[in-house]
C-alpha cells in the first residue's frame, strides 16, 4: 500500500473549474460562450508547450492573453483590447469545483500537508486561490516561475519533492488533465486523475493514473493509499 504523505495539486481544472469563464466569454461570443472557453483552454495548453519545446518561456498569463488572440481571431469575433484584457482578469477570479473547498478542509483536519504545482505565476495562483478563500488550505503555492519551463517538463514536477523534502514516492499528485497526470506519473508520483467528466480515455501513452476519481473527495475515500502527516 502507498505510504502519502503530502497531496500536490494541479491548479487549472483539477481544483477550479476553468469553465467558469465562459459566462465573461458570452460577452464577446453570444452564444458561443463555451466553445469559445473551450477553444481558448486547449490553445493556452499548447503555446505552452510550444514555448516550452522552442525554450522560450513566458508567462502563463501572456500565453492565455496570446490564446485568447488567436482564438478570437479564428472564431472571428469583434472583441476590442479592453473585451480580451476583461476575459484574461476573469481567469484570476475562476470558481472552485463544488466538492473542493470542504475536501481541502477535511484533508487539513486530517493533518495532510498539501500544496498547488501549477504552471500559473505566483501571482495568478495567489489570485486565484485568495480570490476563493482557499489560501491557508495549502503549505506551499508552486508556480513553474522558479525553473522557467511548463508541464510536463521533469524540473517542474521536481520542484514539489523539493518543497515538500518528501521523496515522490510520498506525494500523491492530483491532476483532472490527464497529459499532467501522465507527466507527474512519468516523474515517479503516484498520481490520481480526477476524471471529472467521466472520459472514457486517459493519455494513451503506456502508463496509468495510480487512481481514477470523479472528484477530490474521493480522496479521502481511497483504500489505495495510507494518509498520514
Ligand atoms: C496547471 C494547468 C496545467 O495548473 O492546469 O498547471
Amino acid at each position: 500500500m502507498l505510504d502519502i504523505k503530502a497531496i500536490v495539486f494541479d491548479l487549472y481544472g483539477t481544483l477550479f473549474d476553468v469553465h467558469s469563464v465562459a459566462t465573461a466569454c458570452e460577452a464577446v461570443a453570444p452564444g458561443r460562450g463555451m466553445e469559445l472557453s473551450q477553444l481558448w483552454r486547449q490553445k493556452q495548453l499548447e503555446y505552452t508547450w510550444l514555448r516550452s519545446m522552442m525554450g522560450q518561456y513566458l508567462s502563463f498569463e501572456q500565453a492565455t492573453a496570446d490564446a485568447l488572440d488567436y482564438c478570437v481571431a479564428r472564431l472571428g469575433l469583434p472583441a476590442d483590447a479592453g473585451q480580451r484584457a476583461t476575459l484574461c482578469d476573469a481567469y484570476l477570479a475562476l470558481q472552485p469545483h463544488a466538492e473542493v473547498p470542504a475536501a481541502l478542509q477535511e484533508l487539513n483536519r486530517r493533518g495532510i500537508p498539501l500544496g498547488i504545482l501549477s504552471n500559473g505565476s505566483v501571482r495568478s495562483i495567489a489570485a486565484v486561490v485568495g480570490n476563493a478563500g482557499l489560501a491557508e488550505r495549502f503549505r506551499h503555492l508552486l508556480s513553474v516561475e522558479p525553473v522557467q519551463v511548463f508541464k510536463p517538463d521533469p524540473r517542474v514536477y521536481a520542484l514539489g519533492e523539493d518543497a515538500f523534502g518528501l521523496g515522490r514516492q510520498h506525494i500523491l499528485f492530483v491532476s483532472s488533465n490527464a497529459w499532467d497526470a501522465t507527466g507527474a506519473g512519468h516523474f515517479g508520483y503516484p498520481t490520481c486523475w480526477v476524471n471529472r467528466n467521466g472520459a472514457n480515455t486517459f493519455e494513451c501513452m503506456g502508463s496509468r493514473p495510480t487512481l481514477e476519481v470523479r472528484g477530490i473527495d474521493a480522496i479521502l475515500a481511497s483504500d489505495a493509499w495510507r494518509l498520514a502527516a
